[in-house]
């Protein structure tokens, strides 16, 4: 199973990636994560990246892309994986479009003032540098111009579920197995 998660920056992608990567034995794969890795390591990589993650802009396509390319390639993605801040654009779909169709989009509908309190309170407890309220804003203008467009992308391709996002971490996971056992 090749699958997206997609919604907006706190709409519980990851939240919820790790709970199916866990039930259905498939790798979750985070371009953010792998991001804050590469910009806690100091690589090449890390250092170009930092300045877009930290105001909350999305890192340059090509470098995410060529990233990505590289990390399906790895044989632990045989039996399917979970797809969890990529793609984040029209130009990163087409390009993964490119290389590999996916199977089921995920599309987590979360409510913009839930998210801004979901944001609020990760920043009291991790610190994380783009958790502050003016970075905040700026993903979610860029959610809404770059990555809210894929919805009719994934759409028209005929693959997209949509859940609500705005209820508990377990009820929304009961929602996704549903989709994704009606799926299989
Ligand atoms: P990400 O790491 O993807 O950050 P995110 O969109 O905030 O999602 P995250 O997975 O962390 O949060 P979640 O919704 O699970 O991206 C960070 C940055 O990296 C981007 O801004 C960009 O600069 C760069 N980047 C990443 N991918 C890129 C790409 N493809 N191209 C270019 N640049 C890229 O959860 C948020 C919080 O809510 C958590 O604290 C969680 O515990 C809580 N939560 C979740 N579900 C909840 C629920 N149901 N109820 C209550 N709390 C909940």
């Amino acid at each position: 199973m090749k699958l997206i998660m997609l919604g907006a920056p706190g709409a519980g992608k990851g939240t919820q990636a790790a709970g199916i990567s866990k039930k259905y034995n498939i790798p979750h794969i985070s371009t953010g994560d792998i991001l804050r890795e590469n910009i806690k390591a100091g690589t090449k990589l890390g250092i170009e990246a930092k300045e877009y993650c930290d105001k909350g802009n999305l890192v340059p396509s090509e470098l995410v892309v060529e990233l990505m390319r590289d990390r399906l390639s790895k044989d632990d993605t045989k039996n399917g994986f979970i797809l969890d801040g990529f793609p984040r654009s029209l130009e990163q779909a087409n390009a993964l479009s490119a290389f590999m169709e996916m199977d089921v989009v995920i599309d987590i509908e979360t409510d913009f003032d839930i998210i801004l309190k979901r944001l609020e309170k990760r920043a009291k407890i991790e610190g994380r540098a783009d958790d502050n309220p003016e970075t905040i804003k700026n993903r979610l203008d860029v959610y809404t111009q770059e990555t809210q467009p894929l919805i009719n992308y994934y759409s028209e391709k005929q693959i997209l579920r949509s859940v609500d996002g705005n209820g508990d971490v377990e009820d929304i996971f009961q929602n996704i197995v549903k989709v994704l056992d009606d799926y299989r």
